[in-house]
C-alpha cells in the first residue's frame, strides 16, 4: 500500500493525481483559488503550498504523490507566506465589497475572513479599468481578477470556446479578449461557465431583476412568467433543500407573492418543441445518405458555437425554436387581445437555469413586429435575490399550482432539463409503440445519467437510429469532428452547452457534480410521478394547435437563424 506522512500521520493513496488531493482525502481543507479537479492544473495561486521533509515549499495541487513522503500543512513558513499571497492579491484588488454581486459569496472575501486580515498595508496602484458590459450575459470587471485562469480553463478546455486569454506580462498581466474586443464581439457562446468558476466578482451574471421589478410596480403591465424544467430541482438549494427535491409549488406560491400576474410552465414549451422536432427528425430519417443527423437547437450556447465555428453545418440544426420561446410566442400571442381590451402590455419573463438564455431572448431572429417574445431572463440566482428582497420565506410557504390555462404538461417535457432528456423525449414521440412497456424499455436506451458523450442505438421500423447526447461544448466539438471526418455517424444529436445539461447550467446554485446529478435524478423522479409522459398526449397541445396556432405554427415555432 502506498502511503504519505503528512502532519505526522500516515495517509494511503492509490490514483490521486496531486497532493492536494491526499491532503484533501486526510480531512484537510487546505485554501485554493486556481484548483478545480475537471480543469488542467495551473498552479498560480500558490496558496494550496506545503513544505517537505527538507523545508523545501512546494505547490500541492501540481505535485504528484509520492511513497513514503513527508509533508505539513501548517508551518510557520506555510502561515506567513499565505497571509502574504492574501494580502498581496487583496491590495492588487478592487474592495468594494458591500455593493459587490459577489458578496458573501467571494473566495476571497472568505479567504481574508478565514485567514483574520486585518487590514491591507499596501496600496493599489493598479489603474482602474473599465468593466465590459457588452454581453447580454456576463459583466467582466478587471478591477476584481486575481488572475487564477480558471475563466481561461474552462472557457478554452471544457468548451472549446476560447473567448478569453491571459495578455501582457508581469505587473500588466490581465484577462482579455483577442485584441481587446468587447466579450460581445467575439466568439463567445454565453454560456456563463466563466462566471460559475470565477472565485471573485471579476465574472458574473448580468442581472435584469432590477427591469422586472420595475414591470411587477407597474400597474399597466401584466407580468407573466415561465419557469424551466431544471430550475425546479435547484432553486430549493437556497433554503435547505436537498439538490433534486422538486420545490415548484413552493417557487410558484413565492411568486405570486412576488406580485407575478400569471405563472406558467417552460415545459408546455418543450411539449411543442418535441411535436415539431421529431417531425423533422422521421423527414431526415427518410433521406437517403444524409452525412448529418438533425441537431437540436434549444440550448442557445450551442446555437452560437455552430453559428461561430462551424457555420457551415447551420442547415442541420432543427429549425424549432427553444421551448422557451415556442412558449414566449405563445403567451404574447395569447394575451393580444386582452391586453388591447385593458390597456395593459405583457412583460414576459423566463425563469431560467442558463446565462445563455438572455442572450437568446434579444437575439433579432425572436422579435417579432420590433418587440421579443421573451422579455427578460432571469436565473435561478436572480429570482433567490429577489426573493430574498422582500424576504420571502419560500420554505415556510405551501406549494401551490400553475395558473390557467397553461398548467398542464408531460414528463417528457420536464426531463428536458437534464442531459438526454430532449433525446428520451423525442423518442417517446416517434416510437410506434406506446405501451407502458415501450415506455420502460425507452428508460435503457442510454440516454440518461450524466456522461458528457452518450450514444444510444436503438431499432426504428426496419432499421436502427443512431443517437449522439453530448454535454458541455468540448465534447460537441470533438464529436463535431468525428462526424466530419465520417469517423461517427449519427442520425439526431443533441447537444447542451453546459456539461451535465441545463441542471447545471451557470445560473443556478453553485453545484459540483454530484448535485449535478441529484438535480437530474430529481427530474426523472417528477416525470415518474407525472400522469402524462409524452408530448404529444399532452391535451393542451392539441387545443393550441386546433386554435392559438393554427396555420401559424411556421410563424411562431419555427426561427432561421440570420447567416
Ligand atoms: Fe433548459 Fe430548455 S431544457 S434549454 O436546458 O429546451 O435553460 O431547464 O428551459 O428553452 O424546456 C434551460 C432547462 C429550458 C428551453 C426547456
Ligand atoms: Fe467562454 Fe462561456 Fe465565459 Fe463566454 S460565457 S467567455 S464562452 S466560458
Amino acid at each position: 500500500e502506498k502511503y504519505m506522512i503528512i502532519d505526522g500521520e500516515r495517509v494511503s493513496f492509490t490514483d490521486e493525481k496531486n497532493i492536494l488531493a491526499v491532503i484533501r482525502k486526510a480531512g484537510i481543507i487546505l485554501p485554493t483559488f486556481c484548483y478545480y479537479s475537471d480543469l488542467s492544473i495551473y498552479g498560480a495561486c500558490r496558496m494550496c503550498v506545503v513544505e517537505d521533509q527538507w523545508g523545501g515549499i512546494i505547490a500541492s495541487c501540481s505535485t504528484p504523490p509520492k511513497h513514503e513522503m513527508e509533508i505539513r500543512t501548517n508551518t510557520p513558513q506555510l502561515y506567513y507566506h499565505r497571509k502574504r499571497i492574501l494580502e498581496l492579491l487583496l491590495a492588487a484588488h478592487c474592495r468594494d465589497c458591500t455593493t459587490c454581486e459577489k458578496n458573501g459569496k467571494c473566495k476571497l472575501q472568505e479567504l481574508a475572513t478565514r485567514f483574520g486580515i486585518p487590514g491591507v498595508r499596501f496600496e493599489n496602484t493598479n489603474p482602474i479599468r473599465p468593466t465590459d458590459t457588452s454581453s447580454k450575459a456576463i459583466v467582466r470587471n478587471p478591477n476584481k481578477c486575481i488572475l487564477c485562469g480558471d475563466c481561461v480553463r474552462v472557457c478554452s478546455e471544457i468548451q472549446h470556446v476560447g473567448a478569453i486569454d491571459f495578455a501582457h506580462r508581469g505587473s500588466k498581466m490581465e484577462i482579455s479578449t483577442a485584441f481587446g474586443r468587447d466579450i460581445a464581439d467575439t466568439n463567445c457562446v454565453s454560456c456563463g461557465q466563466c462566471a460559475a468558476v470565477c472565485p471573485t466578482g471579476a465574472i458574473t451574471i448580468k442581472r435584469d431583476s432590477h427591469d422586472v421589478w420595475e414591470a411587477i410596480h407597474n400597474p399597466k403591465k401584466r407580468v407573466v412568467v415561465q419557469i424551466a424544467p431544471a430550475v425546479r430541482v435547484a432553486i430549493g438549494e437556497a433554503y435547505g433543500y436537498e439538490p433534486g427535491e422538486n420545490t415548484i409549488g413552493k417557487l410558484v406560491a413565492s411568486l405570486r407573492k412576488l406580485g407575478i400576474d400569471a405563472i406558467f410552465d417552460t415545459s408546455v414549451g418543450a411539449d411543442l418543441t418535441i411535436m415539431e422536432e421529431s417531425e423533422e427528425l422521421l423527414e431526415a430519417l427518410e433521406e437517403e445518405d444524409r452525412k448529418y443527423p438533425l441537431f437540436t437547437s434549444c440550448c442557445p450556447g450551442w446555437i452560437r458555437f455552430v453559428e461561430t465555428q462551424y457555420p457551415h453545418l447551420m442547415k442541420y440544426v432543427s429549425t424549432s425554436k427553444s421551448p422557451m420561446e415556442m412558449f414566449g410566442a405563445v403567451v404574447k400571442e395569447y394575451y393580444r387581445k386582452q391586453d388591447k381590451k385593458e390597456g395593459k402590455e405583457t412583460v414576459s419573463v423566463a425563469i431560467m437555469p442558463c446565462t445563455a438564455k438572455k442572450f437568446e431572448a434579444s437575439r433579432e431572429e425572436f422579435k417579432r413586429k420590433g418587440a421579443p417574445d421573451v422579455d427578460y431572463v432571469l436565473t435561478s440566482e436572480e429570482v433567490i435575490t429577489m426573493l430574498q428582497e422582500i424576504g420571502i420565506r419560500f420554505d415556510r410557504l405551501e406549494p401551490e399550482a400553475y395558473d390557467m390555462p397553461f398548467s398542464i404538461f408531460s414528463g417528457a417535457g420536464v426531463i428536458f432539463g437534464a442531459t438526454g432528456g430532449v433525446t428520451e423525449a423525442a423518442v417517446r414521440r416517434v416510437v410506434e409503440d406506446k405501451s407502458p412497456k415501450a415506455l420502460k424499455e425507452i428508460e435503457f436506451i442510454g440516454a440518461r445519467g450524466m456522461d458528457g458523450v452518450k450514444i444510444c442505438e436503438l431499432p426504428f421500423g426496419e432499421r436502427q437510429i443512431r443517437i449522439g447526447i453530448v454535454s458541455g461544448l468540448g465534447n460537441a466539438d470533438n464529436l463535431l469532428q468525428k462526424i466530419e471526418s465520417g469517423e461517427e455517424h449519427f442520425d439526431f444529436v443533441e447537444v447542451m452547452a453546459c456539461p451535465g445539461g441545463c441542471v447545471a447550467g451557470a445560473g443556478q446554485p453553485f453545484a459540483r457534480s454530484t448535485e449535478k446529478r441529484m438535480r437530474a435524478e430529481g427530474l426523472y423522479k417528477n416525470d415518474k410521478a407525472m400522469q402524462i409522459k409524452r408530448s404529444e398526449e399532452n391535451p393542451l397541445v392539441e387545443t393550441l394547435y386546433n386554435d392559438l396556432l393554427k396555420n401559424r405554427e411556421h410563424e411562431l415555432l419555427h426561427v432561421h437563424y440570420a447567416p
